[in-house]
């Protein structure tokens, strides 16, 4: 199925109604969530809290664990557990691209009396009765800011704050291409709550510990350019291993920021940074500069994502899971940029 109509009034409708039922909720996030998915969840919560609606937000990771940058959101005290979150009779997700990225969640979701999902992915595989999906958003926070508006809460700073960590997340903070005149109208508008977004920012993009700013140079010490690869337009390739972390102490998300250095390599239309977990399997993150979907590659490997950001997770050696996702950048169709 393809996404290329904006969402209609019906499908809103029949997310507020089931979210204003009466019955308990639950607000899902993906996996491994970014401030996108865990920012629409707990505007959504907050304004749902507000109204009275008894509502948790989580997220299918094992073990459970918040990541660092979005600890200063709003809302935290929505904040359940996987195991905490079963029995609820209505669940909405976010961000969430296809049922898998619900982890732990999948059946809790999948179980509930009333199911609908909030995405922006050109990759949404329809798993959830309800579908709300906007390819043209360049955020699902945008999109959970229209929700709160069509529930009719009144935006404030805490809510604003949500939204504004999953646009700034989402668009690079106003750089990549969904950018529009609409987003900034939107930003306008949650400043105007008296936001601190500096701060947000800062928490967001500028605050690592140390041992974050080494590891930095462990994995760009060791990139590699390929320029005949993506069938010549090149990659730049690094990775970090669990190894790596444990020496410095450092989580999985502490590497997020590699991939943000790595891609302004300009011999490489892709870059990659393969992420080793606890547990041995490989989480690959692409970007683009817009010759090339990325999407369309891990797609194909099992994951998900947009023209210019995508991930998948996948097991296995890493020199041969390397070889592998080059054959199929190889394949990929030159787009115009
Ligand atoms: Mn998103």
């Amino acid at each position: 199925m393809s996404w290329i109509t904006a969402p209609i009034d019906a499908d809103w409708q029949a997310v507020v109604d089931m979210l204003t039922s009466g019955e308990p909720v639950l607000l899902l996030a993906h996996v491994a969530p970014d401030a996108d998915a865990v920012g629409s969840a707990l505007a959504v919560g907050i304004a749902l809290d507000r109204l009275g609606v008894d509502v948790r937000v989580s997220f299918g990771d094992d073990p459970f664990e918040i990541p660092r940058v979005l600890r200063g959101l709003p809302g935290q005290h929505l904040l359940v557990e996987p195991s905490q979150a079963l029995g609820r009779h209505v669940a909405v997700t976010f961000d969430v691209s296809s049922i898998d990225r619900l982890g732990a969640l999948q059946s809790a979701a999948q179980s509930a009396k009333h199911f609908a999902a909030i995405d922006h992915h050109a990759s949404y595989t329809a798993f959830a009765p309800v579908s709300v999906v906007d390819v043209t958003s360049p955020a699902t926070a945008v999109m959970a800011l229209e929700l709160i508006d069509r529930l009719g809460v009144e935006l404030d700073a805490d809510i604003a704050t949500c939204v504004y960590a999953g646009l700034i997340t989402d668009t690079g903070s106003f750089r990549y291409f969904g950018t529009t005149p609409a987003t900034h109208h939107i930003a306008a508008r949650l400043l105007a709550t008296g936001i601190r977004h500096d701060i947000i920012s800062r928490q967001i993009y500028d605050d690592e510990p140390f041992a974050a700013v080494k590891l930095l140079g462990v994995a760009l010490s060791r990139a590699e350019l390929d320029t005949t690869a993506v069938d010549g337009l090149g990659i730049a390739v690094t990775y970090v291993t669990a190894q790596d972390r444990r020496i410095l102490d450092v989580p999985i998300d502490a590497v997020e920021r590699v991939i943000d250095e790595l891609r302004v390599a300009t011999e490489a239309e892709v870059s990659c940074v393969m992420k080793e977990e606890d547990l041995g399997a490989w989480r690959v993150s692409l970007r683009s500069k817009g010759q090339v979907d990325v999407s369309k590659a891990t797609v194909q490997l099992g994951g998900g994502g947009h023209r210019f950001a995508a991930g998948y997770t996948r097991e296995g050696d890493r020199e041969f899971l390397l070889a592998e996702l080059k054959d199929v950048l190889n394949s990929l169709p030159h787009m115009a940029e």
